[in-house]
């Protein structure tokens, strides 16, 4: 049994995590940099560690301190988080030679899904659709013979890569050799692994993605998708549940295509199965190994809590629910709350001189700010995130819409306006968009 988890992460899903541990009477550790000291997730954890500098590489990426810290306070388990060190298998792997449970899955699982090759082939081979591309690993004297194959447009894309880095298009075969060798240098440089493999470039596709959990043991749920096409630069800022796209058969056919897979795998812990969607068609691209940003749309239309879900299956006591005992219920949007210019993206750090967050039926904000708060420049620059549920997407987003006129934040500049337009907008409400739609738009200049 876990009695106190170190939560391995700073800002709104620090303090995510640490609800959940309240209420299921866990102990809890909160570790953080010098700069982090006055942050919320420090305040109420029940102890905290200081555990480096500012810069992440130092602190919150520093796992001999946070096996220190462990130590120290005898916690016997560690949260991740998402992003720093939730997706290192080297890291599952210290923590379990030091007896210490890591909230999450396999090493070897993680490792899997970190190689995008081996995650396509272990794919395909679970039954899951993948986009149709080269077996393995493409060099450059094979390439023009495996993108006639395929056809073109096709895409390169980096082994070692994921979100987006180390991508390139090839529209026909003159492009073709510059594609290769231009993705070949940009995987280099960004991953230290030049490997590159070749996919069909879809065009106009969604991003959905589906939520799963298993036990360990050959259990494991789905829990619906989540519509995540709302992005700019590969960084998601409105993200639904369920997608506008699909329907209830649709729905549950992708879904069991995965939950079984999970099953076959035998996979522990919360992951999420990316898909391009296109033409009534999935094509998986990727696996999270991790807890998402946007998994509170998911606990919103299910009523399930992934936390409690994932300290249950690390501790070896199951899932608390069967496929058949989950329900879908309504629609739920959230919007990612940045500090930064809205129409530029431009990072804005400083200090909240007011904060105000909205409430009322079908409200949450998971934030970690607070008036007078101080935004460190050293993190990502997500300060918040606002989900709204519905019992349909119409009433949702006109819950929306009362809800970001209720919210105040001053002193800094937030993404909160971008979605006081984007609630505005008639694509959006007929929920007609796909993952080029954001960018589009913002291009355009502003009336
Ligand atoms: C693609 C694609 C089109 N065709 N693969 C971008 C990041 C990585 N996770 C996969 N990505 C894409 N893969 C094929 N075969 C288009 C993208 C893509 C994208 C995917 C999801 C969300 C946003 C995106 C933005 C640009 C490109």
């Amino acid at each position: 049994m876990i009695s106190k988890i170190l939560i391995a992460n700073r800002g709104e899903i620090a303090l995510r995590v640490l609800r959940a541990c309240k209420e299921l009477g866990i102990a809890t550790v909160a570790v953080h940099s010098t700069a982090d000291a006055d942050a919320m997730h420090v305040r109420l954890a029940d102890e905290s560690v200081c555990i480096g500098p500012p810069p992440s590489r130092d602190s919150y990426l520093n796992i001999h301190q946070i096996v220190a810290a462990c130590e120290i306070t005898g916690a016997d388990a560690v949260h991740p988080g998402y992003g720093f060190l939730s997706e290192n298998a080297k890291f599952a792997d210290i923590l379990d030679a030091h007896g210490i449970t890591f909230i999450g899955p396999t090493a070897d699982h993680i490792r899997i899904m970190g190689d995008k090759i081996t995650a396509k082939e272990t794919a395909k081979s679970l039954g899951i659709p993948v986009v149709p591309g080269s077996a393995g690993e493409v060099k450059p004297e094979n390439a023009l013979a495996i993108a006639r194959e395929i056809g073109f447009p096709v895409l390169i894309k980096a082994t070692a890569g994921g979100g987006g880095r180390g991508m390139k298009v090839a529209r026909s075969e003159d492009d073709l050799s510059e594609a290769v060798s231009t993705a070949r240098s940009e995987a280099l440089a960004a991953f230290g692994n030049d490997a590159v493999y070749m996919e069909k470039y879809l065009g106009k596709p969604r991003h959905i993605e589906i939520q799963v959990i298993g036990d360990g043991e050959g259990n494991a749920i789905h829990l619906g998708e989540r519509d995540c096409s709302l992005q700019r630069r590969h960084q998601k800022v409105w993200e639904e549940a369920n997608s506008p796209a699909l329907n209830v058969e649709q729905r549950m056919k992708i879904g069991e295509v995965c939950a079984d897979a999970m099953r076959k795998l035998k996979y522990r812990g919360a992951g999420t199965i990316e898909f391009l969607y296109e033409n009534g068609e999935f094509y998986f691209i990727e696996m999270n190994t991790r807890l998402q940003v946007e998994h509170p749309i998911t606990e919103a239309i299910t009523g399930i809590d992934l936390v409690h879900e994932q300290i249950r299956v690390a501790s070896g006591a199951g899932l608390s629910v069967t496929q058949e005992e989950v329900v879908f219920s309504g629609h739920a949007i959230e919007c990612r709350i940045n500090a930064e210019d809205p129409r530029t993206f431009v990072p804005s750090p400083g200090t909240i001189t007011h904060f105000h967050a909205p409430g009322g039926l079908g409200v949450r904000v998971d934030s970690g700010a607070y008036q007078g708060y101080r935004i460190p420049p050293y993190y990502d620059s997500l300060i918040g995130k606002l989900i709204v549920h519905g019992r349909t997407r119409v009433e949702c987003m006109m819950r929306l819409r009362r809800v970001l006129d209720e919210f105040v934040i001053d002193g800094i500049k937030t993404t909160l306006p971008l979605f006081q337009d984007l609630i505005n907008n008639q694509d959006i409400a007929n929920g007609d968009y796909d993952i080029h739609w954001l960018e589009h738009y913002l291009a355009q200049p502003s009336e």
